[in-house]
């Protein structure tokens, strides 16, 4: 059994995030399954791992980590291989700074801007409970994510990924609130960027990211 276990369901975007960097270096895990529309990531054994009432929760035999962005760095660093450099920190400081940088730029700009609209669409009204869209807030988050796509088109015409011509762990995690703004009606949005479309388009394209998505929904109604 591996002492790797994840904590969740993999149609949520945070335990996605996770699935996407263990399966990316190739690391065995067990998903452990939380039924959350019963609320038992509220309860005492769910709050031991993730004492926010969360997920995902993860544990690596004694670890226990929450937090899925910082469960991804742990999973490169422990598990990830010298060819696949997702953090930058092989080729040196200047480029594990590029990938720090874009990889807050993820957390502080694009999560804030995106994640309304899938919160708006999907997750709300059809993941966790039926609450109607907003569309007022769908609107303004909208116009500020196509200010985050001016600054991402011009980034990617002067590199093919966001820290540099290597992927990274800043563009694999747009992957989990991206795939489900593409299932949006705004997915259009994008075609506007075409440097960005071609970029997102090839994240897609990578066999983890794949195996990951196949359990993510692509249709609600
Ligand atoms: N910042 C946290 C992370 O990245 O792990 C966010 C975790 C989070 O919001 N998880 C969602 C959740 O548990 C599922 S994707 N929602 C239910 C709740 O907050 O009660």
């Amino acid at each position: 059994m591996s002492p790797v276990k994840v904590f969740g369901h993999p149609m949520l975007t945070n335990v996605a995030r996770v699935m996407l960097f263990l399966e990316e270096v190739g690391a065995e895990y067990e998903l452990v399954p939380v039924d959350f529309v019963a609320g038992e990531h509220k309860r005492p054994q769910h709050l031991q791992l993730n004492p926010f009432g969360q997920m995902p929760g993860f544990q690596d035999g004694d670890l226990v980590l929450f937090e899925s962005r910082a469960i991804g760095k742990y999973i490169i660093r422990k598990y990830g291989t010298a060819g696949l450099d997702l953090l930058g920190e092989n080729s040196g400081i200047e480029e594990s700074a590029m990938v720090d940088m874009w990889t807050e730029v993820e957390d502080q700009q694009y999560y804030p801007a995106i994640s309304p609209v899938v919160f708006e669409c999907i997750i709300n009204p059809f993941i966790m409970g039926g609450a109607a869209t907003n569309q007022k807030v769908v609107d303004k988050s909208l116009e500020r994510l196509k200010g985050v796509l001016g600054i991402y088109e011009a980034r990617l015409e002067k590199s093919r990924y966001l820290a540099g011509d290597s992927i990274s762990f800043a563009d694999l995690n747009h992957i989990p609130f991206t795939f489900y703004f593409m299932t949006t009606r705004h997915a259009s949005v994008f075609d506007d960027y075409p440097k960005v479309k071609a970029w997102w388009e090839s994240l897609m394209a990578r066999p983890a990211v794949q195996r990951v998505c196949k359990h993510m929904p692509s249709q609600f109604s």
